[in-house]
């Protein structure tokens, strides 16, 4: 399996998250990105290259304008009033306040994100832009022929919506993906979600369409970030009524109802008709993962990848989350191993 990367994905480095009253380093650090690439070279998954660079178009066809230029430059509006630490939003348009856009560019950030979990850093546009090519690579890859091929990307990006940052994410890679194989023709995409987040961005960008079948498997909101989507009763409205499917699980969820739920995903994904699969893969589900609550053990990402190839799809991977560092490229790739042995 080809596997597309970018050394770009070093210029995000956010210094800190709200965990529990205090701030302390970003889970999400560039470290992810060098074990799963890592991985990727010691087990000879295939060769590893370059993305290509398919500008903003593509990325234009998921995000709002405005939303993109105030994230190209927000860094620089922060840096001209004398800033150099991070940037983190710290009010937004809740219940009862107007979802107005001030001039200001802490209101920006606010009307712009949903939480204070995707800090903006003077890397972080390219860093992202880059993120959102190598899915891209990825893409063409397989509008070219492959059977799968791996986008290794970071910073995530299926907590993205159209016009809102948050979750550790920027620009929706997978929902760029997606768009980017209907715009050249291909009929019905589906995205199967396999992060232990709900990707409330993916969800919130296709809910209307039914071209886009979205899938997943995730904590159960009730109980887990984003806390305000993914609930089972959102089933897509107008066009895309029926063509979102999302599964939570409950804290301490194990292989047995993992992969029950798998099941439930990949026959709903069956019946869309799907052409093609894109996969958010997030090991975030890993038994040791520092802020999840699955049991997901290494052998059951062979196994979650096997299952994935008996769709008969062609399928890209697109790198979501996972916070046991030691252990992401391990989980990630068996995935992809399991794929390609099934
Ligand atoms: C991104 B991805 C814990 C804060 C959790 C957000 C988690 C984002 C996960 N106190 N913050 O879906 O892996
Ligand atoms: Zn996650």
């Amino acid at each position: 399996m080809l596997t597309f990367y970018s050394d770009d994905h070093r210029l995000h480095h956010g210094r800190c998250e709200l965990i529990d009253g205090e701030l302390k380093p970003c889970f999400e650090m560039p470290s992810r990105a060098d074990h799963v690439l890592q991985r990727v070279r010691d087990q000879q998954l295939g060769e590893v290259r370059a993305p290509s660079d398919f500008g903003r178009a593509p990325i234009e066809r998921i995000h709002s304008a405005d939303y993109l230029s105030f994230f190209e430059g927000a860094w620089a509006r922060w840096a001209a009033l004398g800033h150099d630490s991070d940037m983190l939003p710290f009010t937004w348009p809740a219940r009862t306040l107007r979802s107005v856009r001030p001039d200001n560019l802490h209101g920006q950030f606010g009307y712009y994100s949903f939480d204070a979990g995707a800090p903006i850093t003077a890397g972080t546009w390219r860093a992202a832009y880059s993120s959102a090519q190598v899915a891209l690579s990825g893409q063409q890859a397989l509008a070219a022929g492959a059977r799968s091929a791996f986008a290794l990307c970071r910073p995530p990006g299926h907590h993205a919506a159209a016009d809102l940052m948050g979750g550790y994410c920027y620009l929706n890679n997978a929902a760029i993906a997606a768009q980017a194989f209907r715009d050249q023709g291909v009929g019905r995409v589906a995205i199967l979600d396999v992060d232990y987040h709900h990707g409330n961005g993916t969800q919130s960008i296709f809910y209307e369409r039914g071209d886009v079948l979205f899938t997943s498997i995730h904590g159960d909101p009730r109980a887990e970030f984003p806390f305000f989507l993914g609930y089972a009763d959102e089933t897509g409205s107008g066009a895309g009524e029926g063509c979102n499917l999302n599964l939570p699980l409950s804290a301490g969820s194990g292989w047995e109802l993992w992969s029950a739920a798998l099941d439930t995903a990949c026959q709903r994904i069956a019946e869309h008709g799907a052409e093609v699969l894109v996969v958010s893969l997030g090991v975030d589900t890993f038994k040791d993962d520092p802020i999840s609550q699955f049991q997901l053990d290494s052998p059951d990402y062979l196994r979650m990848g096997a299952r994935i190839a008996r769709l008969g799809l062609p399928t890209l991977f697109v790198m979501e989350g996972g916070y046991a560092v030691a252990e992401i490229g391990i989980n990630a790739v068996n995935v992809l191993e399991g794929f390609e042995g099934a």
